[in-house]
């Protein structure tokens, strides 16, 4: 007989309005091939977009990814102008999809840190996206979390030396306004964290963010972690869910 809480279905559950993932072991899934890293990073692009699609159509209603941090320049040059150029290649190759599927790009991070061709993709993007009210398709890019809540504390001390602002204002919901997520709403902070590649680390993504998040692990590779595996993470999410509310 069929079950009618098929495992498949999220009918009737709880999908996360925001979903965060460090899509990690791009290098190590092209190695595993001997392929070049690069050849990686670009099988992890195209799994973005197929990622997203499905999000979108579980009706989540923001998708952050963490795409390159503020560390990751010390990787070797040849890698690094590599992702540097993947923005471009992604709306090059999946504008139109997105734009279809109503998806809203976004991008936090240090982005004037950004070479100019990588920023004009990403800006571009944003724009030709805005009227779009679907999925927010935001990516982490020259992002860190300690240096964002370093450059908020430091606004908001501009805003109180300028008299915009007194010091007994200052709690949780005003620093959230300062971070760079304060665009996001309601849905600031993910409900819940992936990451992939069997690391089990924050790795400085979204600390301010992700302080009530149920987290998820996997051991495979980002770009082998496919729509099956994000099914796997929302039900264990709510099977978390609900035995908290037990
Ligand atoms: C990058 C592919 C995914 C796995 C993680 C590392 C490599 C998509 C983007 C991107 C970023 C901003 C944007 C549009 C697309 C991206 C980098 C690396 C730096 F507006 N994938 N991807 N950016 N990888």
């Amino acid at each position: 007989m069929l079950s009618k809480k098929s495992p498949k279905s999220n009918h009737n559950k709880i999908v996360p309005n925001h979903i965060a993932i460090i899509m990690d072991g791009n290098g190590r899934w092209a190695k595993k091939r001997l392929l070049p890293r690069v050849a990686g990073h670009k099988a992890g692009m195209d799994n973005v977009q197929t990622i997203t699609s499905y999000a979108s159509k579980l009706g989540v209603k923001v998708l952050s990814l963490y795409a390159f941090s503020t560390e990751n320049w010390k990787r070797p040059t040849e890698e690094v102008d590599y992702l540097m150029h993947l923005p471009t290649n992604f709306f090059g190759k999946f504008m139109p999809q997105l734009i279809q599927e109503n998806v809203r790009v976004k991008v936090i991070g240090f982005t004037d840190e950004l070479p100019p061709y990588t920023l004009k993709a990403v800006r571009d993007a944003e724009e030709q996206t805005k009227a779009n009210d679907g999925l927010i398709l935001n990516f982490a890019l020259n992002y860190g979390s300690r240096r964002e809540i370093a450059a908020a504390t430091k606004a908001i001390a501009q805003d109180v030396a300028q008299g915009k602002l007194t010091t007994d204002v200052i709690d949780e919901t005003l620093i959230s306004q300062y971070l760079m997520t304060a665009s996001l709403g309601d849905y600031q902070d993910p409900d819940l964290l992936i990451r992939t590649s069997g690391e089990e680390r924050l790795s400085n993504f979204l600390l301010w963010q992700l302080a009530y998040s149920e987290m998820v692990f996997t051991d495979e590779f980002w770009p082998d972690f496919s729509t099956d595996s994000l099914d796997r993470a929302i039900a264990e999410f709510q099977q978390r869910q609900r035995v908290m509310a037990d």
